[in-house]
């Protein structure tokens, strides 16, 4: 029988029913309301706000959660399926999906009062509230116990003053989880648009994501109630415990966009005749395709286990920094090769590998940089913390 060309390795017979009908649905939607409109919106800049009501409606905000907060109670290895296969079609609908989920969703359930869970979490599952995190400092990104913003208490309230950069979802949010440092260390807070002093900007002249918001947040003596503030966290954890849960979808979807390339690719190259035969009858395509479904699979397979460590409870940051440095590399150099591959054509937005290489030129500078993961690995295995 002949093997799968995008899971050589059978790697979906080693899911649950579920996470297979969980799989199943997401990729129709991909296949019937993204693909066919993603490029278009690409060209235009514009982030797809039509299907935040029907990706909501799929159960695929905050969707690990339990049911009594709108979730469905998912295991992360579903989560993460969700994950690629939004990012087959777009990173930035896979994007939006990783933010309002694992870095606002999450940290309300976490860190959150059950006042507060209560109060935003069912909203931002039904995606009637849109969140965004703010943690990025125009500074510098990789470094963020360098944090400027500041919130100082006054009574009831806490003033907070500073600015957060590349905020994906900034201008669409109807809620920010801003961290900002404190007499008693990094705290979070859900700042709610219309705050006076609160405004956001959108960055504009982007070459990639252009299919998402990004924005930067400006706050200018914010006086936020105490009500506001998590309760249940203190220090640089908080946010990286957010970032551990983004990054560990973020290991799945750049899988998605992969496959979209070598999928584009492989059709192209076999009805491309040059020379008297198709380019897929060369050897040197042959290679290239091949050393494509070698990485996919190597990336399905590392993001699989990583998944089932996660759902065992034992899943470590460390891991979760080598699965994502490897699969957006993978990722971004198929994303590139097929561009390759499609020639000329491979130039416009009519095809989809040069969006995704575009594309991954965020996915793989967000949520870490490919040189702070390997850092990362790096101190794990020699002890010492070179950054
Ligand atoms: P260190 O000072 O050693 O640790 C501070 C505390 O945090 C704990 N910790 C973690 N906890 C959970 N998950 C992790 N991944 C954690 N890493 C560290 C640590 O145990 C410690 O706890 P405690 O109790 O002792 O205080 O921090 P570090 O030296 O490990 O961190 C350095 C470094 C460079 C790795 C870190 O600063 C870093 O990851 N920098 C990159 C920043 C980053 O990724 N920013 C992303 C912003 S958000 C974003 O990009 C969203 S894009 C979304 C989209 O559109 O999809
Ligand atoms: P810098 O930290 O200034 O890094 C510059 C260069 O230095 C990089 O090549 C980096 O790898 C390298 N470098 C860093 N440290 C070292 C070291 N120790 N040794 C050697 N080299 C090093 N942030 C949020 O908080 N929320 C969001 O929603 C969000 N969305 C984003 C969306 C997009 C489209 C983008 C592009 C970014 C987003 N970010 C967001 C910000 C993102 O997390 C940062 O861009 C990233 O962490 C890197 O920070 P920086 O851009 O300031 O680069």
């Amino acid at each position: 029988m002949a093997l799968h060309p995008y899971d050589l390795f059978d790697v979906r017979s080693l899911l649950s029913e579920e996470e297979r009908a969980v799989q199943d649905t997401v990729a129709r939607f991909t296949d019937e309301r993204v693909r066919p409109i993603i490029g278009e919106a690409f060209d235009e800049g514009r982030f797809p706000k039509e299907l935040v009501a029907e990706i909501a409606e799929l159960g695929l905000l905050g969707s690990s959660l339990p049911e009594q907060y709108g979730g469905h109670g998912l295991n992360a290895v579903s989560y993460g399926l969700i994950c690629q296969e939004l990012e087959r079609g777009d990173s930035g609908i896979r994007s939006f999906v990783s933010v309002q989920s694992s870095l606002c969703m999450y940290p309300i359930y976490a860190y959150g009062s059950e006042e507060q869970r209560q109060r935003w979490l069912p909203d931002m599952a039904a995606g009637k509230v849109i969140g965004c995190f703010g943690l990025t400092e125009p500074h510098g990104g990789s470094d963020p116990a360098n944090m400027k913003t500041r919130a100082v208490r006054d009574g009831g309230d806490w003033v907070i003053n500073g600015s957060k950069m590349w905020i994906t979802n900034g201008n669409l949010a109807d809620i920010a989880i801003v961290w900002a440092q404190t007499d008693e260390g990094i705290q979070g807070f859900v700042l709610e648009k219309g705050m006076a002093g609160f405004s956001a900007q959108e960055i504009k002249h982007k070459m990639s994501l252009r299919a998402s918001v990004t924005s930067s947040l400006f706050f200018d003596n914010v006086r936020v109630p105490d009500s506001n503030r998590l309760p249940n966290v203190k220090g640089l954890k908080g946010p990286l415990g957010c970032l551990t849960q983004a990054r560990y979808g973020i290991t799945w979807g750049p899988i998605g966009a992969a496959i979209a390339c070598l999928d584009e690719a492989l059709n192209y190259s076999k009805e491309r005749i040059l020379f008297e035969r198709p380019v897929a009858a060369t050897q040197s395509a042959q290679i290239k395709l091949a050393e494509m479904a070698r990485r996919i699979t190597l990336a399905q397979l590392l993001s699989l286990q990583l998944g089932r460590l996660k759902d065992a409870g034992s899943m470590q940051p460390a891991q979760v920094s080598l699965a994502k440095w490897n699969n957006c590399r993978m990722a971004i150099d198929i994303a590139r090769e097929c561009r390759d591959l499609l020639g000329g054509a491979g130039i416009t937005t009519e095809h989809a590998a040069i969006r995704h290489a575009l594309n991954l030129e965020s996915v793989i500078t967000y949520e870490g940089t490919e040189t702070v993961h390997q850092l990362v690995i790096g101190r794990e295995l020699t002890g010492i913390n070179a950054f």
